[in-house]
């Protein structure tokens, strides 16, 4: 094994499309996960074995702050990758994928690293969008496709992989190398506690 990496990955979507359920699925499963609660923020921490590598994801989840706007830009810096959440049985959080990546185009550094995951794909769900749809808005804009279900123990192995993914092209495509725990001790919250009314 050789050094540590941390990577920064946001999660983004509608509210209720699961992304808290697919972050806690990930993170909590294992014994090496575990959270930080902050205002306005979840971040979860999950360490993965990629390739003799021992990689940290810190994983945001916006805790319900979708669109609380002073919160936005301090989400999107310095992130790595985003994943871009919709619900399979719910049409407008899928029509709204074009406002999340307009979002991560304004804040998200331009080489971010997109993966798009269709939730709640359970057997007998009742579908809004069929995958080849979702595969054609994938594919336009170059993202891998995942569909799931954040409530399906048995999809436990397909949540990694998403997030497996995302770590195996930050570290064999883009070749980003960043030391551990960098980014914690930014305090990135600062200006916004500041603003906080709670
Ligand atoms: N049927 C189904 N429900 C889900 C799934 N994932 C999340 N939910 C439910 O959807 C609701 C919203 O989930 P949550 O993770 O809080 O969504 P968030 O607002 O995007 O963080 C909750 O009632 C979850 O239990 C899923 O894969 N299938
Ligand atoms: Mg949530």
């Amino acid at each position: 094994m050789t050094d540590r990496i941390g990577y920064k990955v946001i999660v983004v979507g509608d509210p209720n499309v699961g992304k808290t359920s697919l972050t806690y699925r990930f993170c909590e499963g294992l014994p090496l996960g575990h959270s930080i609660i902050t205002v306005g923020v979840d971040l979860r921490l999950k360490m993965i074995l990629l390739d003799d590598q021992l990689v940290t994801l810190q994983i945001w989840d916006t805790a319900g702050m979708e669109r609380h706007d002073s919160m936005v830009q301090s989400y999107y810096r310095k992130a790595h990758a985003v994943v871009i959440m919709y619900d399979v049985t719910n049409r407008q959080s899928f029509d709204n994928l074009q406002y999340w990546l307009t979002e991560c185009g304004r804040f998200a550094s331009s080489d971010i690293v997109k993966v798009m995951v269709g939730n709640k794909c359970e057997e007998g769900a009742v579908r809004a969008v069929s995958k080849s749809e979702a595969q054609r808005f994938a594919d336009d804009n170059e993202m891998p496709l995942f569909e799931t279900s954040a409530k399906l123990e048995s999809e436990v192995e397909n949540i990694e992989t998403i997030f497996r993914t995302i770590a195996h092209k930050l570290l064999h495509e883009r070749n980003i190398r960043i030391s551990d725990c960098v980014i914690l001790q930014e305090r990135p919250m600062e200006d916004e506690l500041a603003n906080c009314v709670c």
